[in-house]
């Protein structure tokens, strides 16, 4: 069967989580980088794929599924080998759910302080204080846990991961992770999970780091 095509940007955050819970599902995707999202997606092929015009967009023979939390539900449902990453145990599963639409709220305001960065501005101290908060929020979440969401890793440590790992690019932001002590221990948890973590983090450093340099 031919692989599923990821439309992807190697900068993009939320492309990065589709990658990472392929790669550990052991997903092929044939990557189609969009080099401009701003415009690249407008166009009237692209906008019948997807009419929010973003990526990522994960195109299965047929069907086009965005916004990445949803994709990644969508392939650990269909493709993996067993249900641990999102449950099938609807009682499990609503506490992923939960935990993927926090994590739809924090990335926002991640975003928020994180692109100034590009701009060479500061982040506003409002949007620092919602960060910071959101921090608050995932550490009280962690309270005697190993992982968000139940009793093993699941697609919302992943995704929540994934969010906070592009505010290591922007140490100067004024929202770190690593103050809040039960984040700072997970997110090494998450991280030696899977070796594709790694491997992707590397990835997406090496993308970022030419694009800052610029
Ligand atoms: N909630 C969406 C966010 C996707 C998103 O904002 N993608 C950005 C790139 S990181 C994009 O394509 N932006 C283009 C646009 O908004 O027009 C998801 O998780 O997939």
């Amino acid at each position: 069967m031919a692989p599923l095509i990821l439309y992807n940007h190697p900068l993009s955050p939320p492309c990065r989580l589709v990658r990472l819970v392929a790669g550990i599902i052991g997903v092929d995707l044939k990557i189609e980088d969009v080099k401009d999202v701003y415009k690249d997606l407008k166009t009237p092929e692209m906008l019948k794929k997807n009419p929010q015009h973003t990526v990522p967009i994960l195109e299965d023979h047929g069907l086009y599924i965005s916004e990445s939390r949803a994709i990644a539900m969508y392939l650990v449902s269909k493709y993996a080998k067993d249900d641990s990453l999102y449950p099938k145990d609807i009682n499990k599963r609503v506490l992923v759910d939960q935990r993927l639409f926090f994590d739809q709220d924090l990335f926002q305001r991640i975003v928020n302080v994180f692109t100034p960065v590009f701009q060479g501005k500061q982040a506003e101290p409002s949007h620092i204080e919602k960060a910071n908060d959101s921090l608050e929020t995932l550490n009280r979440m962690l309270d005697g846990k190993q992982w968000l969401a139940g009793d093993q890793v699941t697609i919302a440590d992943y995704a929540v991961a994934n969010s906070l790992s592009v505010l290591e690019f922007n140490p100067n932001s004024g929202v770190d992770p690593t103050k809040q002590p039960n984040v700072k221990q997970w997110l090494s948890r998450v991280e030696s999970s899977h070796t594709k973590c790694g491997e992707v983090a590397r990835e997406y450093r090496e993308a970022l780091k030419k694009v800052l340099q610029k």
